[in-house]
């Protein structure tokens, strides 16, 4: 059985950046949906219910097509979200191995996040943005509903939820208001962790 990851910190703690009642809604609502949907769908096929979310969102073709949408929106949507969760955390400063490659790729923090901003916001519809290291170099890309990168072979060390249900109840219509929030609560800690592992 998958079950909801507990955040490691008060649903308060990202405001004024994300607010208390949206972090409510998307933890326990949104994220508990994905988690019981994939249970839902797992109860069919038990020889894969030992296996890990990321386990079964890596090589979705291997996954019985009965519930292969399922396991890719639901499975999805858990491996997002509890990823994200970790990533977010008020002030740490921007540094570490991870710090030094965005800044020799993008030429710098700010042409990386006006980079990363412009494809986040390019969007159509609900989905998500990412830095991934890809073949040993870092790209950003972009994955429509809850698509994660892995199913494509690449590795998400940064991920942001541009689903509406991330910050319509704060910024209303003011997506790019959230972008700019976003990147006051980046744990890079958690994302120079994620990006040393990977490497080794
Ligand atoms: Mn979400």
């Amino acid at each position: 059985m998958h079950t909801l990851p507990k955040l490691e910190y008060e649903y308060n703690s990202l405001e004024p950046f994300i607010d208390e009642k949206t972090m409510i809604i998307h933890h326990t609502k949104h994220h508990q949906t994905y988690v019981d949907k994939l249970n839902a769908a797992l109860e069919k096929h038990p020889e894969l219910q030992k296996k890990s979310a990321e386990e079964l969102i890596k090589d979705l073709n291997k996954i019985p097509e009965d519930i292969r949408n399922a396991v890719r929106n639901h499975g999805g949507g858990h491996v997002n979200h509890s990823m994200f969760w970790k990533l977010l955390k008020k002030n740490v400063r921007f540094k570490g191995e991870v710090a030094d490659e965005i800044k020799n790729k993008f030429g710098g923090f700010d042409k990386f996040k006006e980079e990363f901003s412009k494809a986040v916001l390019g969007i159509f519809g609900s989905g998500w943005g990412w830095l991934v290291v890809n073949g040993g170099k870092l790209e950003i890309v972009t994955t429509p509903n809850q698509d994660n990168p892995i199913s494509m072979g690449k590795i998400p060390i940064l991920g942001i939820d541009m689903w509406e249900h991330s910050w319509y109840i704060k910024h209303n219509a003011n997506k790019s208001a959230y972008v700019e929030d976003f990147f006051h609560i980046i744990n890079w800690e958690e994302v120079n962790k994620i990006f040393k592992n990977d490497k080794e």
